[in-house]
Parts: C-alpha cells; structure tokens; sequence
C-alpha cells in the first residue's frame, strides 16, 4: 500500500495525503513518498499549488521514533522538508488532530497551515531526550519570537488550534471542510505570486526577546543539570537570533544527531515505548470488552480515599464516598474540599470546575450506599479483618457485576477475594498517594480476577489519568516489595559506615529529588515502624530513632534536625553518634564509601528483586518495573528506570558486586538470582526478558 497517495485534483491542486497508521509516523517510506511526490507535481505543469493532508484521527505525530538510533535512510526529515519549502509552488499542511514534533515541523516548512478545531500542535521532543531535529529550532523562534518558542520548546505541551491562531502559528481556523479551507488557501497563495519562503525563513528578534530568552535558557540549564538537551535547545535558539538560516539548521543537526547517541535520549524513548508496552496485558486479547463504569463508591474517607474519589470526581464519573460514621465522613469531605480550595487559590483550579467535582463526589454512611456503584474501591485501614469484613458485606451489598477492588498496598488480594463468592469480580487498585495527583496505578491480578475486570481497571485507570501496570499478587506487589529492598540497604549502608547526608546526595545526585532520609523524615519514620512491629521486621537505625520519639519532620528531628519547622534537615551529630553505637554493637568496622559504591549497594539489591519480580511472572516486563519506579517513587526517567539502568552497566558487573556484598555481610538473599546469573553469562539484558 502507498503511504502516500497523489491525486491531481485537476483545478491546479495536487493533494498529498499521508497514510501510516496509527499516528502517520514519517517513517522512510513516507519520507521517500512525499519528496517524489513534490518533485513529480512540481513538474507537473497543470499543478499550481499543492496540499498535504493525512488519514486518520492525527495528522502526523512526528518523526518514526523507532527509527532512531538505526542507520539513517534518506531521504532525511531535514531534507526532505527543504525540498518541500523550496518548492515553486505553495505547498499548504491541513492539519486534523496531532501536529507533533516532526509533524509540526513537516506543517512549519510549509508555506501555509490551516488546522481543524481538534488539532494540537506541539513540539514534544524534549520529553524523548531530544531536540527538535528538522528546522523547528530554527522556523518557531522565527514565528513566535525567541523566548515563547524556548518556552513551547522546553515543555513539550501541545498548543490547541485556538492558541495556534491567535499565537500565529496557523493561518487559518477551518470550522467546516478542512481540505476545502486548505485548497482554497493553496491556490490563494499561488494567486498572490508571492515567493512562499517569506513566511520561514525571517525573524525580527527584539533586544528584549533576546534577553528573556537567555534568562529562560540560564534557568532552564541551571535546573536540569543532567539533560544535555536543555542546553542543546538552548544552543539552537541561540543559533536563530545569531546566524543564517541554514547555519542555524546545522546547528540543531548536529545537536540534534549526538542526542540521539546519548544514553538520556535513549532511556527516555524506552520509557515512551515501556509506557505502549504496558497497555498489553499478558494472555489477554482486544476481543475482551470493559464493562461499563458510570458510578463509583469509594469506601473510607481518609486521606487515600479522599484522593482516590477526587480523581474519579476529575474525570467526570460520579462517585460516592462512604464512611463508617458521619463525623470521619464529614472530615472526609472537608478535607477532599479544602483541596479543592487550595487549588483555586493557587489558580490551577477553577471555582466552576471546584464545582462541578464536588457536585460529583456524594458522601454517605454504611457500605448499603455502595448498592448502585459499577466499581468500588475499598480504601479503609490497611488491616486483614477490616478489609474481609468490608469485602463479606460487598458480596451481599454489590450489585451483579460490579467491580470490587482493594486500594491495599502489601495484603494477599487473593485472600481478599476469597471473602466473597465472586473472586473473579476482584482486583486490586493500588494508588499512590497523594491519590488524584500521583500517577502511579498498580492493577493487581488476582488468581481469579477476570480478563474483562482486568481490561476495565485498565481503562479505568487511564480514563481516570492514571498510568496503569498491571502487577501480580505478593507482598508490597511490585513497587513496594523493591522499595523494602532499597530500605534494607540504605539500613545496611548506614551500619558499614555511611552517613544520611552522604546516601541522600549520592541519591539526589543520581537524579532521585529526595534521598531515602530526607523522604523517611518527610513523610514520618512512625509508618515504617509501626508495619516492622506488626511483621517482626527490623531496621536498626530507624527503629532506635523511632523509640527516642524522633519520627522526622513532624517530631522536629529525625535523621535530621529541622529546627523551629524548617523543611530542610541538617545533620545531627546525636543520630551519627547512634549510627556508630549501633555499628560497633554489632562488630561492624566502619569504612567509608564513594557516591559510585552507596549507588551500587542501594541499587543492586533492587534490581535483583526486580529479576526475582520477573522470574515470578509478578510484573510481565522488566520495562513495567521500570515504569513503576519511575511513576510511583521518582525514580528520575532520563536513567529509564532501573532495570534499564542496569542494562546499561551490564549484569556481569552487578552479579559478582552482588555477590561480594552477599559475602561480606552474610545475608544470603542478596546472591544473585538466577535470572542475572544466567544474563551476565550470556551477556544479555533484560529488556529481552518478557513475562517468564
Ligand atoms: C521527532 O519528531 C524528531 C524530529 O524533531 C526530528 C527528526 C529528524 N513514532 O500513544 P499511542 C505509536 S521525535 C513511532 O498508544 P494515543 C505508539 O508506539 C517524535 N511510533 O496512541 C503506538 O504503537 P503500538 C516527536 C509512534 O492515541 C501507536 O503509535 N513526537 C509514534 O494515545 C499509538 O500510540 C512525539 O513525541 C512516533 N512518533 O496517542 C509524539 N507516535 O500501538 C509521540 C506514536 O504499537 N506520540 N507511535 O504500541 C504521542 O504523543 C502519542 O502517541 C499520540 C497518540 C498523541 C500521537
């Protein structure tokens, strides 16, 4: 099949449509299409003007990432749009829904644009590690001036085409016939006998653009000091003010080419395509339907539920709230309002929007108000009895066919289900918290959760804004299992002979925005201890430090010492002289440690969790355990996540460190699982290791 079709309109119109589905990525097919296209309607005498259009809900969606990191084909995105541009004849984009990076630098070379009311046009390549790479750099700035195109450029957010009009980014809205609109317009601009490449290839660029993009540019590099293509981007812009044209092209070129090479760019189009990956679901096909969620019930009005109904409530699905008791209800209530406030004040939300979520979350009293909900999720005290009372009394209150999902975050959902007689209507719907902003969701499968509740929590999760993984049934599923593992050796690290301060930066300066401290301080040491007394676990520091009433932040001294409430911590010597008490009591002679070795000793023993999840069959792909790193526990993306991460270090390494740490402290369960056994014998990565 073409993907790309021409057609002689016979009224000197030559229209081009793009056809690739999905997204009409410009793939080389694609490429070589529409340049023998421009050429052949360019000598063909009977065409005066020329329109590109494209199949399908989005117009392009950009450069065929895929492609990236492969031998090039010509013809290149920047060659071929220096054919259309220089093209004799206009050549006019209509553009329906997404016009994104490569695409809207396809729309920009152009002589002309015109865009349905659904289009969206944006230059996202930064989120992928990159650059614009075919003239966007150069023609945006050209267009919007300096400082805005640095600033569309830096966010990667799309503009609507309302924005894109009154910005002058398009030439036209088309209410009614796009193609119409664009034809017309195409034979307009041939009329006018204009040379077409008036419209990109000037810029006015003001002394006060200028130095509102340098400030932008300065702060931008000085926040993301481990994403070379900020200052890239940078560069670029700078290129555009400063030289020629196609000077200015060469420089985004060649940033542009040895970002591709950079391992940021890399992990960060593992994570757009782990985040595609993640929405197939093992043994599952598209056959298996959703049921239909118009009502929800969210049972426990605490701070999780309260979130959990907010984000239902923000995705437009009534939803109601249940507490045991009207007072916990009406504190529930209040809480999920004053949210809502703070929102309006900060002006993120607006006072009509408040509304209208508010008017959909309903609160009530006794489970018997979960009777018409299509989903409910259980979201009340992390306890086994509460939950199977909770549970019992759904089967007999639910109606047939609801789905009834538990929000626990390390309890058997198996055993959960087994309190009903209708195991395969339950799931388990893991939110992180804060609840309507994390976008974290753990789907958690039971043994007898059915394909379509399976299907339906999936949908749900995404309707609701979430980023689902579907993850199996164990202790702390996936996130929560690894994290016990990084807390473990953060505990065991502090014993060897390292300090909070130093784990901490040699975390935040591997790209995390907290270290494991600073995070325990913050969100209260009290929590962890509590589930270590109820499972008989133990952390040595955290433990002594909780029984002197030191919980963190709220106690006013933790890890740290944050004095009259500052929200920074500072060392304190009382904390470093219990560590080294502790470390003597048990025989250990303290030693210091580099950034380098705190990273591999915190990291290793969970990625060999990771590869234990894997050989268990809890999480399908080693690319879904990166997600949920990433998404639910800041793992920074620009490492891909750590099984990722780990790939690039290469699993002959992190075995034989971790077999020496295993060696040196005695515990058995860090040895290497067979899964990085076999990977560093091999040489493999466990990017090729799916659902074992
Ligand atoms: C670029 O353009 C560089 C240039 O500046 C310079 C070049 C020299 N390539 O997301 P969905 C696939 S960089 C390849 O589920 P939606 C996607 O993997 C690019 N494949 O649908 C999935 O495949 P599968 C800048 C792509 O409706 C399928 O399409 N552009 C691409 O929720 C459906 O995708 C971007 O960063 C692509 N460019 O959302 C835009 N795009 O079914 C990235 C999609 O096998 N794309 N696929 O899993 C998006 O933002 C969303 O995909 C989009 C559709 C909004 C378009």
């Amino acid at each position: 099949m073409d993907l790309v079709r021409v057609e002689n309109r016979g009224t000197g119109l030559a229209l081009l449509t793009i056809a690739n589905p999905p997204v009409n990525a410009l793939a080389a097919p694609v490429r070589a299409g529409l340049a023998e296209a421009i050429v052949a309607v360019g000598r063909d005498p009977s065409v005066r003007a020329i329109v590109i259009a494209a199949d399908g809900k989005a117009f392009v969606a950009g450069a065929d990432i895929g492609e990236f990191g492969k031998p090039p084909v010509s013809p290149s995105l920047p060659d071929l749009l220096q054919i259309i541009e220089q093209s004799e004849k206009p050549v006019v984009a209509a553009i329906q829904g997404v016009a994104f990076g490569g695409g809207f630098e396809l729309a920009l070379a152009c002589h002309g644009r015109i865009v349905g009311p659904d289009a969206r046009l944006g230059l996202p390549e930064i989120k992928l590690g990159l650059i614009p790479g075919a003239g966007g750099t150069q023609r945006l700035p050209r267009l919007l001036g300096a400082a805005p195109a640095f600033a569309m450029m830096l966010d990667g957010k799309p503009v609507n085409a309302f924005k894109a009009l009154a910005l002058g980014l398009v030439d036209q809205l088309a209410d009614g016939d796009l193609l119409a609109a664009a034809n017309a317009y195409a034979l307009e601009l041939a009329d006018a006998g204009q040379s077409p490449q008036v419209r990109t290839r000037v810029g006015r660029f003001t002394t006060e653009d200028r130095a509102d993009f340098e400030a932008a540019a300065a702060e931008a590099i000085r926040r993301s000091p481990k994403l070379p293509n900020v200052a890239a981007l940078a560069e670029a812009v700078r290129a555009a003010m400063d030289l020629p044209f196609d000077e200015g092209l060469a420089v985004e070129r060649a940033r542009f080419l040895s970002l591709v090479d950079d391992p940021t760019s890399k992990a960060l189009r593992h994570v757009f395509f782990a985040e595609r990956a993640a929405g197939r679901i093992p043994g599952i096909g598209k056959e298996v339907k959703a049921r239909p969620i118009a009502q929800a019930a969210v049972i426990g009005a605490g701070t999780m539920g309260g979130g959990i109904a907010m984000s239902f409530a923000e995705a437009g699905i009534p939803v109601t709230l249940i507490e045991v008791e009207e007072a916990a209800l009406q504190t529930g209530l209040g809480r999920v309002r004053a949210n809502y406030e703070a929102s309006c004040k900060r002006g993120s939300l607006s006072v009509e929007d408040m509304k209208k979520r508010l008017g959909l979350i309903r609160g009530a009293v006794g489970l018997e108000a979960a009777a018409d909900a299509d989903v409910i999720v259980e979201a009340a005290f992390e306890e086994m009895g509460v939950k199977a009372g909770i549970f019992g009394a759904l089967d007999r209150i639910a109606k047939p066919g609801a789905i009834l999902a538990t929000n626990t975050s390390y309890l058997d959902v198996n055993a959960i289900a087994a309190c009903t007689s209708r195991p395969a209507d339950v799931v388990g719907l893991h939110f992180f918290s804060p609840a309507n902003i994390m976008r974290l969701l753990e789907v958690v499968r039971g043994a007898e959760t059915a394909p379509d509740v399976l299907v339906t929590s999936f949908e749900l999760g995404r309707k609701l804004g979430k980023l689902p993984v579907i993850v199996g049934v164990c202790h702390g599923f996936v996130g929560n299992r690894i994290l016990a593992k990084r807390s473990q050796a953060a505990e065991r690290l502090l014993l060897a002979g390292a300090l909070p301060h130093e784990i901490d930066a040699a975390v935040t300066d591997f790209g995390f925005r907290m270290g494991p401290f600073a995070m325990a301080d913050l969100a209260g040491q009290d929590i962890g201890w509590r589930v270590r007394k109820a499972t008989g676990a133990r952390a040595p520091v955290s433990d002594a430090l909780c029984e002197m009433g030191r919980f963190g932040q709220k106690t006013g001294r933790g890890f740290y010492l944050y004095p009259e409430g500052a929200r920074k911590g500072t060392r304190d010597p009382e904390t470093e002289a219990l560590i080294a008490r502790l470390s003597e009591e048990q025989g250990i002679a303290r030693r210091s440690f580099t950034p380098d070795e705190i990273i591999a000793r915190l990291f290793y023993p969970m990625v060999n969790e990771g590869a234990k999840i894997l050989e268990e069959g809890i999480a399908a792909r080693a690319s879904d355990i990166d997600l949920i790193w990433i998404n639910g526990y800041n793992w920074p993306a620009f490492t891909g996540g750590p099984m990722h991460w780990a790939d690039g270090i290469g699993f002959d390494r992190i075995v034989a460190a971790l077999d020496e740490i295993a060696t040196e402290t005695g515990e058995d369960s860090l040895r290497p699982t067979a899964l990085l056994r076999r990977l560093a014998e091999s040489g493999e990565v466990l990017a090729n290791v799916v659902a074992l």
